[in-house]
C-alpha cells in the first residue's frame, strides 16, 4: 500500500513531467496534486461526447486515446489525432462554457487519466497561455 504522501510525491512527479504545466510554480502544483482525482477507461469506452456538456479536464496518465470529430455531410465521425502519456484535453468547453467539440476514446487496453473539476481548472490551469493559443 502506497501512503497518501507517496501518492503525493507521485503525482508531482508526473505533474512536472507534464508539458502544458511545466512553467508553473511548485505552489500550484502542489495544489494541483492535492486535488486531481484519477479516472479509469476500458478500451472503446468514450471519455467525452461531442455535443454533450463537460466539467472535467483530463491528462492522460497511461494508455493513449484517439479523438474523433463529426464532419459535416459525413455519416462517421473523422479521426483527428492520437494522444499519449503527458497530454490533455477537455481544456476547450472549460474555457467557452459550451459543448464538447470533438469525442475522445480509450484504445486499447485502457485510460488511466488525472482529472481536474472546472473549479480547480479555471483557479490553477484555465489561464496558461498555451490553451488559448492552440490551432484548434
Ligand atoms: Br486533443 C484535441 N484535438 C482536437 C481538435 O483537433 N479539435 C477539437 N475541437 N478538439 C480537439 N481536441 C480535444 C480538446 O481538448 O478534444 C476535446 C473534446 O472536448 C477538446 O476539448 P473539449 O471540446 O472540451
Ligand atoms: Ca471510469
Amino acid at each position: 500500500m502506497k501512503t497518501g504522501l507517496q501518492k503525493r510525491e507521485e503525482n508531482m512527479t508526473f505533474l512536472k513531467s507534464v508539458p502544458l504545466l511545466k512553467n508553473l510554480p511548485s505552489e500550484k502544483l502542489a495544489k494541483i496534486a492535492d486535488v486531481l482525482e484519477y479516472d479509469f477507461f476500458h478500451e472503446n469506452e468514450y471519455i467525452i461526447r461531442e455535443g454533450a456538456a463537460g466539467d472535467m479536464f483530463f491528462i492522460l496518465n497511461k494508455g493513449e486515446v484517439k479523438v474523433t470529430q463529426m464532419i459535416a455531410g459525413q455519416s462517421d465521425p473523422k479521426e483527428v489525432r492520437r494522444l499519449k502519456r503527458g497530454d490533455y484535453f477537455g481544456e476547450k468547453a472549460l474555457l467557452s462554457e459550451d459543448r464538447r467539440t470533438a469525442n475522445v476514446i480509450a484504445l486499447p487496453p485502457g485510460v488511466e487519466c488525472l482529472t481536474v473539476d472546472r473549479d480547480a481548472f479555471t483557479q490553477l490551469i484555465g489561464d496558461l497561455n498555451e490553451l488559448h493559443n492552440k490551432d484548434y
